[in-house]
């Protein structure tokens, strides 16, 4: 069940320049002969693919892109300059399909890729054209040709349904083990993981794509320990669960190191749907728990959830927990 990002555009090429009437006017010269130029090309639209851009997000604010009109022909028999051209960047990965959602037009596969959807008009030609051994002076041009108009869809898969995120050494890859049945490496130090790792992660008939983060750090955003290229794929995470490893004194500003670098980097980030869980839950006796889970709560004003990665105790509830969150985001999604 993944999420796709979606957005549906108006495109309209140029329309070419108009040809030009005009005769020639020179001194001594009574009648100049036609001298009218040809307009010149309407811009066209072209899409540019970028690994630098995650989301559709601004096509909900931007919808209609037009390239320029070619310039009409002049006298002289000067050519109308070309309208400029619409360039629209997409993210790698992006799907442009037809107007009815299904037809695809182009998948936008490999960065820096370029592809003209939608060519300029033609410029109209000048009188200069229609001179003849008939007729001398011809008053007559062609207006310029429209450009293509269309709607399209851009669609874009999200890579998980919900990604893990948390400090270094929180257990988020051996959470992954558990509720899925990858195989991420897990170690007692940080930064363990150094790509994020997918798996599936399967609850009655329903399954969803989970993604094991690298470990963020008071920082991240401004590119500190593996970075923000982290968070960059975290934008494209549906939901997130956020693990805090219950055994570190305080809970709560853990939670807030890894808050506060999540909406430094993007509010569309800090939007996302979040599950906050205590890992690790087999180091710490009752009533610490529970003082740590209220602390979590108040700052947090969500339910937090708690497991044991390593016993696996509490992980059948969070993934109930998680489908709950995943079909919520995507009613969310479908509304918007
Ligand atoms: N006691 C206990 N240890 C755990 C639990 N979950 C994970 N650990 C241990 O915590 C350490 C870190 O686990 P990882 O799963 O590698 O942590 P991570 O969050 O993926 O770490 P990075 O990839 O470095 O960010 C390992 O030694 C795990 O065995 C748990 O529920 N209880
Ligand atoms: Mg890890």
């Amino acid at each position: 069940m993944h999420f796709i990002d979606e957005a549906k555009i108006y495109l309209k090429s140029g329309d070419g320049g108009g040809g030009c009437i005009s005769f020639r006017r020179e001194k001594f010269i009574e009648y100049g002969g036609p001298d009218g130029g040809d307009g010149g090309h309407g811009g066209d639209i072209i899409f540019v693919a970028s690994k630098d851009l995650n989301t559709l997000i601004d096509f909900r604010y931007k919808q209609h892109f037009r390239a320029q009109t070619g310039e009409g022909g002049k006298g002289q028999n000067r050519y109308g300059k070309s309208g400029e051209d619409m360039i629209i960047t997409v993210p790698l990965g992006t799907q442009i399909l037809a107007e009815d959602g299904k037809t695809l037009i182009r998948d936008m596969s490999t960065d820096g890729e370029r592809f003209i959807i939608a060519k300029g008009g033609d410029g109209g030609h000048g009188n200069a054209r229609f001179k003849s051994s008939v007729n001398q002076a011809p008053r007559r041009s062609i207006p310029g040709w429209p450009g293509v108009e269309m709607w399209v869809w851009l669609k874009l898969k999200l890579i998980s349904d919900v990604g893990i995120i948390g400090l270094p050494n929180a257990g988020k890859s051996t959470y992954l083990s558990v509720a899925t049945a990858a195989k991420p490496k897990i170690a007692d130090y940080p930064f363990t993981t150094l790509k994020p790792q997918l798996g599936v992660a399967r609850i009655g008939f329903d399954e969803f794509v989970i993604a094991d983060i690298p470990g963020l750090i008071e920082g991240a955003s401004e590119g500190l320990g593996l970075g923000d290229k982290f968070l960059r794929h975290i934008e494209r995470c549906a939901t997130l669960l956020h693990l805090i490893d219950a055994s570190q004194e305080d809970v709560a500003e853990t939670y807030e190191i890894v808050r506060n670098e999540l909406s430094s980097y993007s509010p569309l980030l800090a939007d996302k749907k979040e599950l906050i869980v205590l890992n690790k839950i087999d180091l710490l006796d009752e009533e610490e728990l529970n003082e740590k889970i209220a602390a979590l709560e108040k700052l947090s004003g969500a339910e937090v959830l708690t497991c044991s990665a390593a016993t696996k105790k509490g992980i059948e509830a969070i993934l109930l927990k998680t489908l709950e969150m995943i079909n919520s985001a995507r009613s969310d999604i479908k509304k918007a």
